[in-house]
């Protein structure tokens, strides 16, 4: 525990501490109380064997086979790559660094979007723990791993119940020579809502001191002031600030003159003087058609004297099609996914483009044997993450009318099998398309995504339309997130709200116009770590008193989960979705060097008071555990 707490302090974070750190830190000698592990862990393991997983029919476990873990040798350094260009030129060098490429950049999104978009977000932190030593010398090439940050940092806590914290560490670890990326909600951080300036800006810097080198930063309606505060954290934390401009509409359709080329061309402008780093074109639902993606990195291009970076999702099956056509316009670093993690709602594959470059003057750097060795690892590991495969399996093209994000429509179609509307998925896809035009047709990103799928799903669940909505709006208790965004606390969308709808919602409350920090309290860090510890009867790192900040119910959630259970982030992903079958024996290394031998023995006949008796052996030691039995 003591290591623990040295390697989790931002001052060792930081580097900036001498031979007087740990005499000066007493709080590296608060211990968390220690009780059993093992029991602890059993406790998990029984509950999952006998009640099942949240969100998982429960069913017998399957049989998986060992992952193919590519080997290397671990005596040897990764080879340097650009995290080391960073440290040594700093983000203006690696900005003239991007820009002196022939080469076409990549970024691999495997680790966060592609996951996010394909499977609900739920892979663990062990599984890619498993594959970052082969990947930090396999994928040195690389410009970044997009590995953080959108919703992994809720999920992890939410469903996962792992410190995303821990994450970012051990990863930074293992692959010390790429950039680590994350993705940025601007003043909603990495949550749902606008924060106090102080949370952004301390968000920001202990993510920096944590690992993250480049920051992705978007406005879920593109109002660059939102955009403010976050860029200069950034920039102050010496790290690079990469600006996005989220794509919505057809710049090649003459009738949606809404969102057309001078209107991206003058918000990335106006980035430029906010002092981004690199200007990302962020297509969060893959509209931007090939033609388009050509004429807007041109005409950006020639706007602006920044890298660009154009991240897109493949649902409609074009993705391939329009980073070629971006290559061609000059575009200097793509988002792309290892293959078997690729495609759909992910970004294209990073392979596939290779190939398809093959013969142009313009190529990838990436080592294709090497992305398709990672990609064997993948395609396995994925198969313990099928009960949150969205289903698709084939392009859709509907997607340029729905306009839906990748990474919201696999967790937008848990979100409605969660209130019984799983069947009724077509209409609730159609209603969102309606919702969009209803709000004005506006930027559908995170959170402002979020508010259009909340709302279709209630007007589904209603039974309500485009009418019925003003015409009985003052008896309707809206969604709140639908009522914050009329409110103004997401920010200001292009063109304003909708005013008769807006009346309506609102129900005679004004809505602000101005930045929604200016008018928020800071957060008092200190006291509010002081009051957590007393709470949680545990040293409180300034990481866990962040994300009470960002969260404070599904922190606490977190909190109670990991006292009752300990850390389950140590538990193999088959055991942690399904428990173990009767006689299974599984090994779980609790710490280095450290491994419990679990065993299934027996699992008792219901009792009268519900519960179940399970048997186990744990390190050769016959343990008893009562598990409620809730069937
Ligand atoms: C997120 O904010 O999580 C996104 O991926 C938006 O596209
Ligand atoms: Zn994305």
């Amino acid at each position: 525990p003591f290591l623990e707490n040295v390697v989790k302090h931002e001052m060792f974070l930081s580097g900036k501490y001498d031979t007087s750190f740990i005499d000066h830190t007493p709080e590296l000698f608060l211990f968390p109380k220690r009780k059993d592990r093992g029991t602890k862990m059993l406790a998990y393991i029984g509950n999952v064997t006998v009640n099942g997983f949240p969100g998982i029919d429960k069913a017998e476990k399957p049989e998986f086979g060992q992952p193919r873990i590519p080997k290397v040798n671990l005596l040897e350094k990764p080879p340097g790559g650009t995290k080391q260009i960073l440290d040594e030129r700093g983000a203006d060098g690696l900005k003239e660094w991007v820009k002196e490429q022939d080469e076409v950049l990549v970024t691999d999104t495997t680790f966060r979007d592609a996951h996010q978009s394909l499977l609900a977000t739920r892979v663990r932190t062990v599984d890619l723990k498993n594959i970052a030593d082969a990947s930090a010398r396999m994928q040195s090439d690389l410009f970044s791993f997009e590995m953080w940050g959108g919703a992994t940092f809720d999920v992890a806590y939410r469903f996962l119940k792992e410190d995303p914290w821990m994450r970012l560490i051990t990863l930074r670890e293992k692959i010390p020579n790429v950039m680590f990326q994350m993705l940025l909600r601007a003043s909603n951080a990495v949550g749902y809502k606008n924060y106090p300036d102080n949370v952004i800006e301390e968000f920001v810097k202990r993510s920096a001191y944590a690992g993250i080198d480049v920051f992705r930063i978007f406005d879920s309606l593109n109002w660059i002031e939102g955009m403010e505060t976050a860029i200069k954290a950034v920039r102050d934390s010496g790290k690079v600030a990469e600006a996005a401009i989220c794509y919505t509409g057809d710049i090649l359709d003459p009738t949606r003159t809404k969102y057309d080329t001078e209107y991206y061309k003058s918000l990335a402008k106006e980035l430029e003087n906010q002092g981004a780093h690199i200007l990302a074109i962020k297509d969060m639902a893959g509209l931007l058609k090939p033609e388009a993606a050509y004429r807007l990195i041109s005409e950006l291009k020639d706007t602006v004297d920044l890298p660009i970076h154009l991240h897109t999702h493949d649902t409609s099956g074009n993705g391939i099609f329009q980073y070629a056509r971006a290559i061609e316009a000059g575009v200097d670093i793509v988002d792309t996914a290892l293959g078997s993690m690729s495609g759909l709602t992910s970004q294209p594959s990073a392979s596939s483009l290779a190939y398809a470059m093959k013969g142009n003057t313009r190529q990838l750097k990436l080592d294709v044997d090497h992305s398709e060795t990672l990609s064997h690892y993948w395609e396995d590991v994925r198969k313990y993450y099928a009960p949150f495969e969205s289903g698709m399996n084939s392009p859709h093209s509907e997607i340029y009318k729905h306009e839906m994000p990748g990474g919201q429509y696999s967790n937008l179609q848990q979100q409605a099998k969660a209130v019984g509307l799983g069947g009724r998925w077509e209409e609730v896809k159609e209603m969102y398309a309606r919702v969009n035009q209803m709000f004005g047709d506006i930027v559908k990103v995170t959170p402002s995504s979020k508010v259009v799928g909340d709302m279709a799903l209630f007007m589904v669940q209603n039974d309500l339309d485009e009418h019925s909505v003003i015409e009985k709006g003052y008896s309707i208790d809206f969604p709140d997130s639908v009522v914050e965004l009329f409110s103004g606390y997401l920010g200001q969308p292009h063109g304003g709200f909708p005013e008769e709808l807006q009346k309506v919602i609102l129900k005679g409350k004004e809505p602000i116009t101005v930045r929604p920090g200016e008018l928020m309290e800071p957060i008092d860090f200190e006291k509010l770590k002081e009051e957590l510890f007393h709470e949680l009867g545990r040293p409180v790192t300034n990481f866990d008193a962040l994300a009470h900040a960002l969260y404070p119910k599904v922190f606490k959630e977190f909190t109670d989960t990991a006292a009752q259970f300990g850390d389950v982030s140590v538990i193999n992903t088959p055991t942690f979705f399904y428990g173990m079958k009767l006689n299974e024996e599984i090994e779980v290394e609790i710490e280095t060097g450290k491994t419990l031998i679990l065993k299934l023995v027996s699992i008792g006949e219901a009792r009268a008071d519900g519960t179940r008796v399970l048997y186990f052996d744990l390190n050769g030691q016959q343990r008893e555990i009562a598990i409620k039995d809730e069937s």
